[in-house]
């Protein structure tokens, strides 16, 4: 059971306003964050993070959306946080996501769903190196 995970508060986060609520959540749910920043992504950029969609038919909307707004990466800490997080983010489609997961709370659509979280601890670690090549104990 790996120590971190990856989130990204995306677009639809940040311009609505519920990255406070959503970093509040994310923190009660006993989550701490060892690294954090808001920046603005380029077509590139979105599409590496991503490369494993490459091939899907959602991939140019989903790196147009990625890359629409700053979005807040973070790298967050707690026992078994891979499988913590997504319990807490709730289902990739915010209509099938569970009562009270962020994604029930904030997200509006599949495309748009709020915050990303990391699939496995192998990108995990590959996601929080991606974002925060100067953290080397990660
Ligand atoms: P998740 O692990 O829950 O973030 O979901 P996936 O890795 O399956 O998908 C990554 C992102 O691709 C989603 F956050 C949104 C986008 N996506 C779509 O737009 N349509 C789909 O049918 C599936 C994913």
């Amino acid at each position: 059971m790996g120590k971190i995970t990856l989130t990204i508060l995306k677009p639809d986060a940040v311009a609505n306003g519920h990255t406070g609520k959503i970093i509040d959540h994310i923190l009660q749910a006993g989550f701490k964050i060892r690294a954090m920043k808001l920046i603005q992504l380029d077509e590139n950029t979105a599409g590496n993070f991503y490369d494993i969609h490459r091939e899907r038919p959602f991939f140019k909307d989903l790196v147009s959306f990625m890359t629409s707004g700053p979005v807040v990466p973070m790298v967050l800490e707690k026992e078994n946080a891979v499988a913590d997080f997504r319990e807490v983010i709730g289902a990739t489609d915010p209509t099938k996501a569970a009562p009270g997961t962020i994604r029930n709370l904030y997200a509006k659509s599949i495309d748009a769903n709020a915050v990303h979280g990391s699939d496995s601890d192998e990108n995990a670690l590959r996601e929080s190196r991606f974002f925060f090549s100067e953290l080397e104990e990660i």
